[in-house]
């Protein structure tokens, strides 16, 4: 296997080359390095690529809620924690990533009521949407089960009607 990109992360941080002079340029390089040494095992670095649409809980042309939950190269939803109000909710989870992949369900047992619907895979630059019905207020947990273990998790919250 021949691959440009090694597992590690120092080498996910190239950046489009920039007139910069010789001398400026390797001390920008040396820094990148040093600063990379001196991390730990480090997750490679991660761009977000939905900003504002993500995490915010919009309510659609035909009254359904909808949130955007982003997964990347990490083991992070974002948002992690989000709150609805009981009816009809329609979730987009985005993988920006580009080498890893994620799932989302909600944990069984855990809610004040399952929710069945999941995205059982999703590879790296995927989205995928579900849609379900809620209407037992309370905190839905839910998880990625491949990085449950690695804390990637998050819970959606029903609000109380009124
Ligand atoms: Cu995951």
């Amino acid at each position: 296997m021949t691959t440009a990109r090694s597992a590690a992360g120092g080498a996910r941080r190239h950046r489009p080359a920039r007139p910069l002079a010789g001398p400026l340029l390797a001390l920008t390089l040396a820094s990148a390095l040093l600063a990379g040494c001196s991390s730990e095992p480090a997750l490679p670095e991660v761009e977000r690529v939905a900003g504002a649409e993500a995490g915010q809980v919009q309510t659609a042309a035909d009254g359904v809620q909808e949130i955007t939950v982003e997964t990347g190269d990490d083991y992070v939803f974002t948002p992690a924690t989000f709150t609805v109000a009981p009816g009809e909710v329609r979730l987009t989870l985005l993988n920006s990533g580009e080498q890893m992949t994620h799932n989302l369900l909600f944990t069984e047992g855990a809610g004040p009521a399952e929710i069945t619907e999941q995205i059982p895979v999703l590879g790296p630059g995927k989205s995928e949407t579900i849609e379900f019905t809620v209407t037992e207020p309370g905190e839905y947990p839910f998880e990625c089960s491949f990085h449950v273990a690695l804390g990637q998790v998050g819970t959606m919250t029903v609000s109380s009607p009124g």
